[in-house]
């Protein structure tokens, strides 16, 4: 089942057809005391909605911060570690890969959001930039995992890797994060035969693609979601993002006008075209 954010209201897709949620309150819909259950009902006793077709979707968030989990991938760990060395920086993500604490990193406010089909953004002053395709949770005010959505984590390398005490500047400015196109709704771990794909495209030719599988993954979701609720409350719930698998080669930067495709099968594809100029929240 998955839950739809538009112009128009909420929708529940079931079997293919979409089903209007009487509820419109996002915050008050993700806390729900059994959110799969009312949304099955709606589904169970509705009249599909031709109107959906005709709704522009926007991103899946209302009130929710946005938070991320680092190099909980291999590949995330070499890459962060070859760009921050000359910074005598790398040491910090070898030991984190391994560390029992994940690294959690706040990453957005709901007003800096992208949603699906509209503009994510690189920074003017950097220069190596890059988007990390990641599976999103979203867990509602009691710590329960009750979704999945795709993510973007917009980040600035050439920042990040002059020394990691700019992560936050490198991670976080207007649009810096894309979320959609939906709420997958189910609290069972997804398989970890499931890929992500990321492919960017530049005047109209696939400049980069690359794949990996949640196989690759080092941290159970349901434990970064732990580690995040250890000492913070949510009222509204929150997105936890769970850390990029796919990185990029080094001479790869994004440009103005790039788009940016990331499929995770069961969720959806999440696709955002790139903008450098003037700072812009998302709205
Ligand atoms: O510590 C740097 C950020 C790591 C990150 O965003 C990732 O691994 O996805
Ligand atoms: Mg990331």
């Amino acid at each position: 089942m998955k839950l739809y954010r538009t112009s128009n209201g909420n929708y529940v897709e079931d079997g293919g057809k979409q089903f209007r949620v009487p509820e419109s309150n996002w915050d008050a819909l993700v806390t729900h005391q059994d959110l799969r259950a009312y949304l099955q009902s709606i589904a169970a006793s509705g009249q599909p909605e031709p109107e959906f077709a005709s709704a522009r979707i926007e991103a899946p968030i209302g009130g929710q911060e946005v938070w991320a989990a680092g190099v909980t991938y291999y590949r995330s760990r070499s890459a962060r570690m070859a760009e921050a060395k000359d910074a005598g920086g790398g040491d910090f993500y070898d030991r984190v890969y391994t560390a029992e604490r994940p690294e959690l990193f706040f990453k957005s406010t709901p007003s800096r959001v992208a949603g699906p089909g509209s503009q994510v953004r690189i920074r003017a002053d950097a220069t190596w930039s890059v988007p990390e395709p990641e599976l999103t949770l979203l867990i509602n005010s009691r710590g329960q995992i009750i979704g999945y959505t795709v993510g973007n984590d917009m980040s600035s390398r050439d920042i990040e890797g002059e020394n990691p005490l700019y992560l936050p500047q490198a991670k976080v400015y207007d649009r810096s994060c894309a979320l959609g196109p939906c709420i997958l709704v189910a609290s069972d771990p997804l398989p970890a035969a499931t890929p992500i794909r990321l492919e960017i495209e530049r005047a109209g030719r696939l400049e980069f693609s690359g794949s990996t599988t949640l196989a690759e993954l080092k941290r159970a979701p349901a434990d970064l979601a732990a580690w995040l609720f250890r000492e913070n409350t949510f009222p509204a719930g929150a997105f936890l993002m769970t850390g990029t698998g796919i990185v990029p080669p080094d001479s790869f930067t994004l440009n103005h006008g790039d788009r940016i495709r990331i499929t995770i099968d069961p969720i959806g594809t999440l696709e955002n075209e790139v903008a450098q100029g003037k700072p812009v929240a998302a709205g």
